[in-house]
């Protein structure tokens, strides 16, 4: 749709794993499954969808400021970059978007180093431990909160 809202979901470093190793920690869903998932959950909640993944923080960095002109919100699930990148941090700051972070496992049930996000300081809210139900649920509350601004509700 020409006028849908657009929203980025980024995944970061071996979430191109997910399904492929520790199916006991983070299931049998494979990244692309979450990627489809997304587009089409995106399309019925009227949301034009763009999922991308990298290894790598700079690439992660470069697509977080492309998104500041070209998205109108984001979903990140950031991996273990969550916990230690000022870097995410602050270029999600700069990006001035909606930022919604995604985690598969409870971070909070996990190891204490886990339980810090970087992400969390940049982010208007964040779903974690409900495996890849958590993005749809994250692109549902961006589509929500663009359909109260549109409407001027709170
Ligand atoms: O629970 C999450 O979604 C995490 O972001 C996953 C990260 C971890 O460092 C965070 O603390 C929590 C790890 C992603 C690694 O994904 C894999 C998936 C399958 C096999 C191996 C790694």
């Amino acid at each position: 749709m020409a006028d849908s809202p657009r929203v980025l979901v980024l995944n970061g470093p071996n979430l191109n794993m997910l399904g492929k190793r520790e199916p006991e920690v983070y299931g049998h869903t494979t990244l692309a499954d979450v990627d489809a998932r997304c587009a089409s959950v995106g399309e019925s909640l009227g949301l034009a969808v763009t999922c991308r993944q990298s290894n790598h923080e700079g690439e992660l960095v470069g697509w977080i400021q492309e998104a500041r002109e070209q998205q109108d919100g984001l979903v990140i699930n950031a991996g273990a970059y969550t916990h230690t990148s000022l870097a995410l941090h602050d270029a999600l700051r700069a990006s001035d978007l909606p930022v919604v972070e995604v985690h598969l496992s409870n971070i909070h049930r996990r190891e204490d180093f886990r339980r810090h996000s970087y992400v969390a300081l940049a982010a208007v809210g964040m779903i974690c431990g409900l495996g890849p139900l958590g993005y749809e649920l994250a692109l549902q509350a961006l589509a929500e909160r663009f359909r109260s601004a549109a409407a001027g509700t709170p």
